[in-house]
């Protein structure tokens, strides 16, 4: 579509470093808006805010089922994905500016639940990163929501109407056959239990390492199949520290800018992007890296919404 749908989420409740919640600032200042509008020509659905949910803040919120600051992560998650539902059931592409990756809750939910009414059909997800963010509350050992996104919008961590993410409903979800990971290399050891049970399709830096990030992009976009539309959700840190070093969770080894631009032009080349999240920036974590790492996030951004090299 050639309608773009921005929503600037700062929020950074869902792990503990302050800091995240100035990356949508620091990206729209580098130029980013005007790129899209000017060089890619989307006309623009934006309004203008970069949003705190200050209102939605609980005032007393303690550890829930081993989560911290579940009632605050809840709350935004939940208005978030009604902001994402609005433009993607309007036909809009949807870019999200994070933000820790904890709002994934909120961004996938909703295009999923749009797409469904929409397509008649249930997307896909890519979810780039270091980490596979597959952690229950159980399995996780720091008890920060941004670790755990992907096991409630699979519905393997699940929960009752009344508690805080009772909210997510089956038409918000997305089954474990349609996601599909690239970049991982730090995954906790109940994570990888998780994967291997459920049988998740992943691809490590080990597989970018055996075949190329070419061969693995034709294999991941190879079992989504063609015409799914697809929602991208994108850690700046699965990206090696050398290019992204500002993030809360770095982890050597990473993907390089080039392989991170790939990965966003070969979804942008399927015609089946409906989403974008770019997530996990933190501009005050190194004085002089956090440049950098707003222009990596921005490359990878104009990638995915059709930006070529030639
Ligand atoms: N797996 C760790 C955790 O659950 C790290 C997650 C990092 C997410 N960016 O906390």
């Amino acid at each position: 579509p050639n309608e773009l749908g921005l929503v600037a989420v700062g929020f950074s409740g869902g792990q503990c470093k302050p800091g995240t919640e100035a990356a949508p600032m620091a990206l729209i200042e580098s130029g980013l808006v005007d790129q899209l509008k000017d060089d890619l020509k989307y006309s623009l659905y934006y309004d203008g805010k970069v949003h705190a949910y200050g209102e939605l803040m609980p005032d007393d919120d303690p550890d829930y089922r081993n989560m911290k600051k579940p009632r605050a992560v809840s709350a935004v998650t939940k208005q978030l994905s009604s902001q994402v539902y609005e433009h993607a059931r309007d036909g809009r592409f949807v870019l999200t500016l994070g933000g820790d990756h904890s709002i994934a809750i909120g961004t996938i939910s909703g295009t999923a639940k749009a797409i469904r009414e929409r397509l008649g059909r249930e997307m896909a997800v890519i979810w780039v990163d270091a980490h596979a963010d597959i952690n229950t509350p159980e399995t996780s050992d720091s008890g920060n929501i941004h670790g755990m996104p992907v096991s409630f919008l699979t519905g393997l961590a699940k929960e009752s109407e009344d508690k805080p993410f009772g909210w997510l409903k089956e038409e918000q979800r997305i089954s474990v056959s349609k996601l599909v990971y690239i970049g991982l290399r730090d995954v906790d050891r109940g994570e990888k239990k998780i994967l291997r049970d459920n049988g998740v399709k992943a691809f490590s830096m080990h597989d970018v390492d055996r075949h190329g990030i070419g061969k693995v992009m034709d294999m991941a976009l190879g079992w989504i199949g063609r015409d799914t539309p697809i929602h991208l959700s994108f850690d700046v840190d699965a990206l090696d520290p050398m290019w992204a070093p500002s993030t809360g969770t770095p982890v050597r080894g990473g993907l390089t800018l080039r392989e991170g631009d790939f990965i966003a032009e070969c979804v942008h080349e399927t015609g089946s992007l409906v989403a974008l999240d770019l997530v996990e920036v933190n501009p005050s974590l190194e004085e002089h890296g956090a440049q950098e790492t707003v222009r990596a996030g921005c490359s990878i951004v104009r990638c995915a919404l059709g930006d070529t090299l030639l």
